[in-house]
């Protein structure tokens, strides 16, 4: 009897031991978690059903990528404008709530370049499952490298973020008006009052999606793009997110169920450009300017 006593109390110590430990391990984690460098760039993490966005510190938005420096802090802070998600890195062990009308924070510096999946790892509904984003890690020379080092070539890289930008302002009136006659149905209305519509049901595979799918426009027109559907769209130029011209040439970015974007035609080369939607790469058309 006295020996069962005795086990009873080694038992009871092990686990107050284990949660003890426990515990001291918790607090470990948030005071890591607290100490956010100083110079961290902040990346803003948007969950919706069912894709992700990033907006950077200079005001750069990507949809289902994120591109970063490697070697750089950065501290993210995670939302959700619908139900809760849950932004996850597997491979950097990164993982936190995405929650609504609450800012959830963590921070972390990518050692090594590569890319690498983000998912949700909290069920969020039907698409739950593809509710995926690439993670770019990019190689950089950082600042302080290049002032340890002076005598290397300048060979700083840009930031995705401006890389970004700039394509965006880069002109190429290299490609004239050699395609224009691709047979687009001329929808082209008075001046100025040029629409697209996402139909309502849209992000449904297989159901219509843009309406017209071939546009066609005068060079310097507006286009109005209303969303009709619930849920989010984009117009964005591009085959699919991996063509390297993606979203150069014409991105509405988000624009959100009920509500309207713009693409200015005066900075898209003429031609037939097939555009698509960066949340539903499924929706696809082509707007031709002449
Ligand atoms: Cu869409």
């Amino acid at each position: 009897m006295a020996g069962h006593a005795m086990y009873e109390w080694v038992y009871i110590a092990a686990v107050v031991a284990i949660l003890i430990w426990v515990g001291a391990a918790s607090w470990d984690v948030e005071r890591i978690i607290e100490e956010v460098p100083a110079d961290a760039e902040t990346i803003k993490v948007i969950g919706q059903q069912w894709f992700w966005s990033f907006e950077h510190a200079d005001g750069t938005k990507e949809v289902n990528e994120l591109h970063v420096q490697q070697d750089k802090p950065y501290r993210f802070e995670i939302t959700s404008l619908d139900v809760n998600h849950a932004f996850n890195v597997p491979d950097w062990t990164l993982m936190i709530d995405a929650v609504p009308g609450r800012i959830n924070t963590l921070w972390n510096m990518f050692t090594e370049d590569g890319e690498y999946l983000i998912q949700c790892r909290e069920y969020c509904g039907f698409s739950h499952y593809n509710m995926k984003a690439k993670l770019f890690v990019e190689p950089a020379v950082t600042e302080a490298a290049a002032e340890s080092e002076p005598s290397a070539a300048t060979t700083t890289t840009t930031p995705p973020a401006q890389q970004q930008q700039s394509a965006t302002q880069e002109q190429q009136p290299s490609s004239n008006a050699t395609s224009a006659a691709a047979g687009g149905n001329a929808t082209s209305a008075a001046a100025g009052g040029v629409t697209l519509t996402i139909l309502d049901g849209a992000s449904i595979q297989g159901n219509p999606d843009y309406d017209p799918d071939e546009l066609t426009v005068k060079k310097g027109d507006k286009i109005t793009v209303n969303n009709a559907d619930t849920m989010p769209h984009t117009v964005t130029n591009g085959e699919s997110g991996s063509d390297p011209t993606s979203g150069k040439l014409f991105d509405t970015s988000i624009i959100n169920g009920g509500d309207s974007g713009e693409i200015d035609t005066a900075t898209v080369d003429a031609g037939a450009h097939p555009y698509y939607c960066m949340v539903h790469p499924y929706m696809t058309g082509s707007l031709t300017v002449e």
